[in-house]
């Protein structure tokens, strides 16, 4: 309904066609669909809603939420999607009568894996549960060729081999060139005496194309919208380069996710991807801002901006610079939208992942942004002199720009109206320590949201065993409302509840063991304890700690017949930084050590150790239903929250775990009970 309350057709509507005609042309699961959407009856059209969802909402008087992140780890979509829409069950028994297997339908989906760990992972859970609670959501990321790494295990060391996701096509994404923009880069930028506009000459401009997905939430007929953007040559062809060499470069922004950043080439190239998808995302924003209300004077009461992190920080000079330049408003004015729109969400304490720019690249890819951050700057050092009377030590620290760098966590607090960390703990490092600054600066904008995990992905769909026995005895319920397993505290004692406990997890330790048999050849003994430890391999995660530990049982067992343990099996899957030499040698040792151990007929009831190649998404939905015990021994202060340990937890491990990120609160939560905890208690 447009602004003068007719009706008008869009042309998404009709886009949706593209879909149907891309779900039916997929080879294989081309030809299964099209006989099971018969059987969907209505359910596949919810899908047909979703782009006139766009247009209801508009009319609502909920914001908006725009999460802008780098990476968004949605996994597959087939299962979560049919789950999601009720219809997993029927289509199911309808691919059964043509003699189809759904497990291995399920299997020619690849993994879209646009992320690196757990900051994407919570992205694509948020927009799950922002769907299915019928939140008006909408994610904005870049459509790269090619995900994150595929591990290999070779001779025990990892190597990395192209994750070519969009080889066989994403069959969920609908391209819509029509919504395509132009984003400017490396331009110089002119005062136009004539217009009183800041001019952007000799620019190279790159077509942003969006290819949109939908992201379908749980017994709601609300459809929201993962957008991907991706690069493509302008119209705008530029004169002074090589029409071969532009088109590289082009194709280079949506090449890899977090382009190799030790030369300045590739540092350039990250930037640039920031700055092109942020500055796409916001001007499709306005413009369905502008399709519902007269001007952008309420954009911020209509609107959110949740910043994952640092990455897309540039969001909040290019909002400024698309008011102050391209609609004409006054400074203070566009500040204050500005910064009313926008929410910055910290995930790291890590020095070497807070963000800085150097002044140099940033003014000459980026030159008016370069002038709005240090006119920016310049605003908020007068208000650090104002509040802290002139205290220069305090003014050095907080700086956006200083010593030749951009900032970009600073700029992100200055221009937010809400930061937050992820886990009590973590935010009240970032309030006392590590952004004590800050928080003296603008006492109300620190607050904690801590992370969580889509139970249906995580328990419903991934764990059907478990799921079955929970409705059985619980009811229905948690699915709607998680609050609800608390009511499985009434049958802590109960033995037939446990025994039928016992059973899934032994089920599903089978299934995990014959995955493991399949892929790295190793028998495993489904009676022995999973011990598993899956997460990205880094120091402050302490893979180096869990293996050490398996050297000292193994070497006990070896130099003393009187010391015997409960058999148990040690499981590892992670993925390190191909830059991160340390990361890399541990899992090195680990395979090392597998192989020792492994094949010492001395020990080897007693103890295994497995190393799952290629950790991600897919193969943790088979490794969470299936651990005993849960591995979460970080450092204490140095994990921001962590997701898995939720997401075993949730599946009925045992936690053995730090006092750090999320674990306090979840410890709080179970009781000394059912958790292991040790280590530092108090920081
Ligand atoms: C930093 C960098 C640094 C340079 C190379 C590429 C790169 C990519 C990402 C990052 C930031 C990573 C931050 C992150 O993933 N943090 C994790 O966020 C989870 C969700 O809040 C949280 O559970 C984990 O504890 C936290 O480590």
């Amino acid at each position: 309904v447009n602004e003068n309350g007719t009706q008008q057709v869009l042309p998404e509507v009709n886009e949706f066609k593209i879909q149907e005609y891309d779900l039916l042309h997929i080879s294989e699961a081309g030809k299964a669909l099209e006989k099971i959407r018969n059987r969907m009856g209505n359910a596949i059209y919810e899908l047909g809603s979703w782009p006139m969802f766009e247009i209801a909402v508009s009319h609502t008087d909920k914001e908006s939420i725009l999460h802008f992140s780098m990476e968004f780890l949605i996994g597959r979509l087939l299962v979560n999607n049919m789950m999601n829409l009720g219809i997993y069950e029927i289509a199911k028994d309808g691919l059964e009568d043509y003699g189809i297997n759904i497990h291995d339908l399920e299997e020619l989906e690849s993994d879209a894996g646009l992320g690196n760990g757990g900051l994407g992972r919570l992205a694509a859970c948020f927009m799950d549960s922002l769907a299915s609670l019928s939140y008006p959501a909408f994610g904005n990321t870049i459509r790269y060729e090619y995900g994150l790494f595929k591990q290999k295990i070779e001779n025990g060391y990892q190597v990395e081999v192209p994750d070519q996701w969009l080889r066989l096509g994403n069959m969920w994404e609908v391209r819509k060139p029509k919504h395509a923009v132009d984003v400017k880069f490396w331009c110089r930028v002119v005062w136009n005496e004539e217009t009183g506009k800041w001019e952007h000459v000799d620019a190279e401009c790159v077509r942003a194309v969006p290819y949109d997905m939908p992201i379908v939430g749980n017994d709601t007929t609300v459809t929201n919208t993962l957008r991907l953007w991706h690069a493509e040559p302008s119209e705008e062809i530029p004169s002074n380069k090589d029409f071969r060499q532009y088109a590289q470069e082009v194709r280079d922004i949506c090449q890899t996710l977090y382009p190799d950043d030790s030369t300045l080439a590739g540092r350039t190239l990250r930037l640039k991807q920031q700055y092109f998808f942020v500055s796409a995302g916001i001007r499709a924003i306005i413009k369905n801002h502008l399709r519902v209300y007269p001007s952008l004077s309420n954009f911020h009461e209509k609107n959110v901006i949740q910043l994952n992190d640092t990455h897309p920080v540039l969001a909040i000079p290019e909002l400024m610079r698309i008011l102050v330049d391209e609609y004409d408003m006054e400074w203070d004015e566009a500040w204050h939208i500005t910064s009313h729109t926008c929410a910055y969400t910290n995930h790291t304490i890590l020095a070497e992942a807070l963000e800085k720019w150097p002044v140099s690249t940033m003014e000459s890819l980026l030159p008016r942004i370069y002038q709005i951050i240090e006119e920016i700057n310049r605003r908020f050092i007068g208000y650090v002199k104002q509040v802290s009377d002139h205290d220069d030590d305090l003014l050095n620290r907080v700086m956006i720009i200083k010593d030749g760098q951009v900032y970009m966590a600073h700029l992100a607090i200055a221009g937010s109206f809400s930061v937050n960390g992820v886990a009590r703990l973590h935010s009240q490092i970032l309030k006392e320590q590590e952004m004590k600054d800050f928080n003296f600066l603008y006492p109300n904008k620190f607050n904690n949201k801590t992370n969580g995990i889509t139970h249906r992905r995580w328990l419903a769909y991934s764990n059907p065993e478990l799921s079955a026995l929970l409705n059985e005895t619980i009811g229905t319920d948690w699915l709607k409302h998680p609050e609800q397993l608390e009511k499985l505290m009434e049958y802590v004692d109960d033995s037939i509840v446990q025994g039928k406990f016992y059973n899934v997890k032994q089920q599903r330790k089978q299934v995990l063991a014959d995955y493991i048999y399949k892929h790295n050849g190793i028998r495993i003994d489904t009676n022995s304890i999973f011990d598993i430890q899956v997460k990205r391999l880094h120091a402050y995660k302490r893979q180096l700690l869990n293996i050490m530990h398996v050297i000292y049982l193994y070497q006990e067992m070896k130099v003393n017949p009187e010391f015997r343990i409960y058999p148990r099996t040690f499981i590892f899957g992670a993925k390190a930084a191909p830059a991160y030499y340390f990361a890399k040698k541990v899992i090195k040792l680990i395979n090392s050590v597998a192989d020792i151990v492994n094949n010492d007929p001395e020990t080897s009831d007693y103890l295994k150790v497995v190393f799952i190649e290629n950790y991600g998404v897919t193969i943790a939905e088979k490794i969470m239903p299936a651990a005993d015990v849960s591995e979460q021994i970080s450092t204490a202060g140095k994990e921001a929250s962590g997701t898995g340990n939720m997401k075993f937890m949730m599946n009925g491990a045992v936690t053995i775990g730090t006092l750090d990120g999320a674990n306090v609160e979840m410890a709080e939560r179970v009781g000394d009970d059912n958790i292991i905890i040790f280590g530092l208690k108090d920081n």
